[in-house]
């Protein structure tokens, strides 16, 4: 096969790259290891920031998001039982927005459908080569068969578990956090408006949702916890004493559990994002500790620096602005991994009895002051994108 861009992976970084694409008229082919079915109902991050929900409206792709929604003009930080509200609104002008990343992967593999452009399921990449010349290759697998497909350039959208992340063979950074989160999904009526942070002696906990009427809800545990030693009731019940407050009008709404999951905590960035004709974005190039909400964002923070690089490309055939995409890119990946490792320190719980003061003496400054909370505000709000480059009409 012979596309301009192959993409390896089908979520938001490669479908939202493809879209990109699609709309300047470049050619592109998205390969996907698992079904459809898969990918849609696969449940993971569900907070979109003000920039990510302007550039899926600005590039046609928020139709259903504008209709489906939950807008967010502020979060909770709650410790020593009493809840602090951060108004992201009125401090920044800008909200975030409550989508679950399956509901929007769902839109997009709908979107690239209908243009007719491929999109190919159960179709795993087994390796890439030649990314130093000007034709690389992704080597993948269909149906029991060996195939190739030739591009320009490779688009490593394939997560921190792919192929393409050992083939950039760039330097990682990371850390690990010495705890994990018991995630659940369950069938309850949020118990608050908004995200409730929870600072708590056993642990840190999340309170956030999907629709009204399904909640996701987290609780720190261990790395290595066994989902076997919690029953749903002992969920449900450290829930309640980890949000817990001095107000009697407030009760933990709760419900049959739906799914439950733990999942690390980690932060990853390998640099350069670039290597040859092969260019990571994504959970391929950095992972972020869930605390941010910042995973999806970043994805899309990415692909968009990128497709602005392949329209320069195709337009003129200079490669200014992709020799700059793995710079580019690391600036802000480095802030966000900053603001989410600093906010997993202020909100975990940790053994030490010094770091216990210190964590609390962080939420008294940021619930105390304007000016640190705006900071906060700005980033967890989201820093501006880039903007996406204007779409041309396919008459390349
Ligand atoms: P993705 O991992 O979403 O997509 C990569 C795609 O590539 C997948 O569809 C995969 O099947 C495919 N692929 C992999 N190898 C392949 C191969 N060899 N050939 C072809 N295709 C291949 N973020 C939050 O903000 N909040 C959360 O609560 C949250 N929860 C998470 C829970 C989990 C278990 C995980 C893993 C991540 C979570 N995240 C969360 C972060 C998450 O949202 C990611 O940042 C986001 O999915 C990144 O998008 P992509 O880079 O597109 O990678
Ligand atoms: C989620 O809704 O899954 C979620 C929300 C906020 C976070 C992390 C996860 O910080």
């Amino acid at each position: 096969m012979r596309t301009q861009v192959a993409i390896v992976g089908a979520g938001p970084a490669g479908l939202v790259l493809a879209h990109l694409l699609h709309r300047q008229g470049i050619d592109s082919v998205v390969l996907e290891r698992h079904t459809r079915e898969h990918v849609e109902r696969r449940i993971r991050a569900g907070v979109l920031e003000h920039g990510t929900v302007e550039l899926l409206r600005q590039v046609g792709l928020a139709g259903r998001l504008d209709r489906e929604m939950m807008p967010h003009h502020g979060l909770e930080l709650l410790f020593d039982r009493i809840g602090h509200r951060i108004d992201l609104t009125g401090l920044t002008g800008r909200q975030i927005a409550i989508y679950g990343q399956h509901e929007l992967v769902k839109d997009l593999i709908a979107v690239r459908l209908a243009t007719g452009r491929p999109l190919l399921f159960s179709a795993p990449a087994q390796g890439v080569s030649d990314l130093d010349t000007d034709h690389p290759v992704v080597h993948f697998v269909q149906d029991g068969r060996e195939r190739e497909l030739r591009a320009d350039v490779i688009a490593g959208c394939d997560g921190f578990h792919g192929v393409t992340r050992p083939a950039g063979a760039g330097r990682t950074y990371d850390r690990d956090y010495p705890y994990a989160w018991l995630g659940v999904l369950a069938e309850a009526a949020p118990s608050s408006p908004e995200l409730i942070y929870a600072y708590h002696a056993n642990g840190f906990a999340l309170h956030s949702m999907r629709t009204p009427e399904i909640t996701r809800l987290y609780l720190q545990v261990a790395p290595d916890e066994d989902l076997a030693g919690w029953p749903d009731e002992r969920i449900w019940a450290e829930l309640a004493t980890r949000l817990y407050r001095d107000d009697p009008a407030w009760r933990l709404t709760t419900g049959p559990i739906l799914e439950k999951g733990v999942t690390g905590l980690r932060s990853v960035v390998t640099e350069p994002m670039q290597r040859g004709r092969l260019f990571l974005a994504g959970d391929a190039a950095h992972i972020v500790p869930a605390t941010g909400a910042k995973g999806l964002n970043l994805a899309v923070a990415d692909v968009v620096v990128l497709a602005a690089g392949l329209a320069e490309f195709y337009a003129s055939g200079s490669e200014r602005r992709l020799a700059g995409y793995s710079q580019t890119c690391l600036a802000r990946v480095w802030q966000v991994q900053q603001f989410s490792a600093w906010m997993t320190g202020m909100l975990h719980r940790d053994p030490d009895p010094f770091t216990h003061r210190l964590q609390r003496a962080q939420l008294r400054n940021l619930t105390s002051s304007t000016v640190a909370a705006t900071w906060f505000a700005e980033i967890y709000a989201g820093l501006p994108l880039p903007q996406p480059a204007p779409s041309l009409s396919p008459s390349r």
